[in-house]
């Protein structure tokens, strides 16, 4: 039975209107790192990290999912085998598009986590500094964001994944935030065949048996068109 494991990131998000990182006038371009994606930031000035979720967070729920998420969702349900979808997004476009198995190894813009007692539950559309905890009651709510410097959720499982990868597919990433870099090294020592779908060869693209060229929209369409055309 084949596996393919998938790693996305902002790229597969950026043809539905949701800015990507590191392209000129991207999110980091007009906040540094340090000051919205770090526990010091939001120690620093916790309004300025939980107003820039809150504007990712009504900018994702405007977005609708496009052709590349649709595709990925269509291998899940028509491939015979496993799929499965490791993302550094925080948006929930591959959840909208019909993914089911979808791990946000960086967390996600619709959950809320208390920093008091780690109990989760389902972000308001704005959240403000000193929100309370539907659990435990401390003014201690933050974005479940996975900041620089902490750790991402789920690297146990996704390791396991990787290590049992007949293909290993990364789209739409830059290639430079570890550990989500180092997994096609790891795909590779499983014996995985790695492709690396970007309208740009990435950090990481000479680690990639193969590089896709174009738009995701377009390239994965045709992409899962021939992987399910090849079982029949
Ligand atoms: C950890 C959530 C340890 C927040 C994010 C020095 C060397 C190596 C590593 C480090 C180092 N110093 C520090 C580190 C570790 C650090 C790191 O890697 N830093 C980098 C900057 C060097 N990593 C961490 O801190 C991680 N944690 O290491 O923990 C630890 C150990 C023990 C105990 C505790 C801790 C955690 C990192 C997670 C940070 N959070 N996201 C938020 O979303 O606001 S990172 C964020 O940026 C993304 O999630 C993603 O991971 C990363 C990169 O973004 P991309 O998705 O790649 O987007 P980008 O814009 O960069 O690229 C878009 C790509 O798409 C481009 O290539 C473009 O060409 C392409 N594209 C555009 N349009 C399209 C397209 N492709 C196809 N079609 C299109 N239409």
């Amino acid at each position: 039975m084949k596996k393919i494991v998938i790693l996305t990131g902002a790229g597969i998000s950026a043809e539905s209107g949701l800015g990507t990182f590191r392209a000129e006038g991207g999110l980091w371009a007009q906040h540094r790192i340090e000051d919205v994606a770090t526990p010091e930031g939001f120690a620093r000035d916790p309004k300025l990290v939980v107003d820039f979720y809150n504007a990712r967070r009504a900018q994702a729920a405007e977005a609708t999912a496009n052709a590349g998420h649709r595709a990925l969702a269509d291998l899940e349900s028509k491939f015979y085998g496993e799929v499965v979808v490791i993302t550094q997004n925080v948006d929930d476009l591959h959840e909208r598009a019909g993914s089911r198995k979808v791990m946000h190894m960086h967390g996600s813009l619709t959950s809320a986590l208390c920093a008091a007692c780690d109990h989760r539950w389902e972000a308001p559309l704005v959240m403000a500094p000193g929100d309370a905890c539907p659990s435990c009651g401390a003014p201690a709510a933050r974005p479940d964001i996975v900041w620089f410097g902490e750790m991402p959720y789920e690297m146990d499982e996704i390791f396991e994944h990787l290590a049992t990868a007949d293909i290993f597919a990364s789209i739409g990433t830059s290639g430079n935030v570890y550990p989500a870099a180092g997994f096609v090294a790891e795909a590779r020592r499983a014996g995985a065949r790695t492709i690396e779908f970007n309208l740009e060869r990435s950090d990481v693209g000479s680690q990639f048996d193969e590089i896709v060229l174009g738009s995701a929209s377009e390239t994965l369409p045709k992409w899962v068109d021939q992987l399910l055309a090849d079982q029949t």
